[in-house]
């Protein structure tokens, strides 16, 4: 029987969290909140699977007291949310929802009273839809509301927080929605993805120096990382391979820690990169307190001349996958994060700010027995050990998710949770997984 033993090897100072976002579980259509582009992504049939949307979710509006008690009676210590930017400005910009800043407001005391420390983060991809129509991320203007939109959770409530990310997974917010197009907006242009890919880090840039002029010093960005392969050896297949990795990883940690995007894929998105790109470099690479990594899967990059663009796809190999499709791979983890380690700052912080997985649980007699999860989970702490055996600075580890929830382009087929959601009663039934944390963090 897998278990989670490995948790009583790390230090007592190591923090144990649970991570969700907005979108994924407070449920839209609660407190008067405003739309997010992903409530108009999810309208156009195709896009989210079954028609689903984040309209009720969790419906964590109504139920966030008992979701924070199951955080604590769990034995974590601290807790990764995201603020809902259309919840508190409807409008993107200008007036205030004040049943959002409410509701931010009692969770985060409500965290607080249960000992949980608060993990927030700016934007975990709700976009007021509003924007959409002035070209979303693409415009340079978004930044400068987002930078107003800090400005406004830092006022309210960062004499609270313990933490602040400004942006979650860049790389899902610029490729993944604007040159695939499986996120919203939905967009499938080189121009427009290549355009985020930088904007996206204006982004960051303007929320830090809003963060620092309240002379706040906790704050960090959460970078996807993914582990990429070559799926055979010929120099062709090596050149892409290196490309895919510049995309996913080295675009973001070259820009924020050294100031300059990687070569390769410069020379491929040059034509389509904003005029003077390079005058954002230096505030893009002003010192973070630390930085989070979230962890999935590897891929194996192949060539594929069909993709006239980029030149290669990804593909699994013969590893055990999720109910994603998604190959298990913990030692990518400590590579990835040894890596990052090495290469740029050898001081700063580092979270695993997410890592899980998705499996078809059932309910059976009552119980959700999540057996493969809680060895994924064994597993990748394993890998986190290492990582503190050879001192890397790793101060914490978020699970995703504390909820099953809205798993955007899957809507609800997805269960990420360490807590069941039935979707018919939005009745919360923990898995067996959340009680081996328990057993062990307790
Ligand atoms: C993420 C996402 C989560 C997803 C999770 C599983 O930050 O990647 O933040 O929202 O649900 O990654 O796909």
């Amino acid at each position: 029987m897998p278990d989670l033993k490995i948790i009583k090897e790390f230090p007592d100072n190591f923090t144990f969290g649970v991570a969700t976002s907005s979108y994924q579980i407070e449920g839209n259509s609660f407190g008067n909140s405003g739309l997010s582009h992903w409530d108009h992504f999810s309208k156009i049939k195709g896009n989210v699977y079954n028609n689903e949307s984040g309209k009720i979710a969790c419906a964590h509006l109504p139920n966030y007291k008992e979701d924070i008690k199951l955080i604590a009676e769990a034995g974590f210590s601290a807790y990764r949310f995201s603020f809902s930017w259309p919840r508190i400005l409807p409008d993107g910009k200008g007036s205030i929802n004040k049943e959002g800043i409410s509701f931010y407001d009692r969770l985060i005391d409500e965290l607080l009273e249960n000992n949980l420390k608060t993990f927030s983060t700016l934007y975990h991809w709700d976009l007021p839809e509003i924007f959409m129509s002035k070209g979303g991320w693409k415009n340079r203007d978004t930044t400068k509301w987002f930078a107003d939109f800090t400005d406004i959770i830092m006022r309210k409530f960062s004499d609270r927080l313990n933490s602040i990310a400004t942006i979650n997974e860049p790389w899902c917010v610029s490729w993944l929605s604007h040159y695939l197009g499986e996120h919203a907006p939905g967009e499938r242009s080189i121009e427009s993805g290549v355009k985020t890919m930088h904007m996206i880090l204006v982004a960051h840039a303007e929320a830090m120096q809003v963060i620092r002029s309240h002379n706040y010093n906790n704050a960090g960005i959460v970078l996807n990382k993914q582990f990429v392969q070559p799926f055979d050896d010929i120099p062709e297949t090596l050149k892409v391979t290196n490309l895919a990795d510049e995309i996913h990883n080295l675009w973001f940690d070259e820009a924020i820690f050294n100031g300059v995007y990687p070569s390769q894929t410069l020379d491929l998105f040059s034509q389509y990169m904003p005029n003077n790109y390079e005058k954002d470099l230096v505030k893009i690479s002003q010192p973070l307190d630390w930085v989070g990594i979230n962890y999935y899967t590897r891929s194996l990059i192949k060539i594929d001349p069909t993709e006239s663009f980029l030149g290669y796809k990804s593909v699994n190999g013969d590893l055990d996958v999720t109910d994603m499709g998604w190959e298990v791979f913990p030692k990518g983890l400590r590579f990835l994060i040894e890596r990052f380690h090495n290469k740029y700052s050898k001081k700063i912080p580092i979270y695993v700010t997410e890592n899980g997985m998705a499996s078809n649980d059932v309910i059976q007699d009552g119980k959700i027995k999540d057996f493969k999860r809680i060895k994924f989970y064994s597993d990748h702490l394993i890998e986190c050990i290492k990582l503190l055996e050879k001192d890397i600075p790793l101060k914490g580890y978020f699970a995703w998710s504390l909820l099953d929830n809205f798993e955007w382009a899957y809507g609800y087929s997805k269960r990420f949770g360490i807590v069941y959601v039935d979707f018919n009663n939005l009745k919360r039934i923990p898995k067996l997984s959340w009680k081996e944390f328990r057993k062990h963090l307790k």
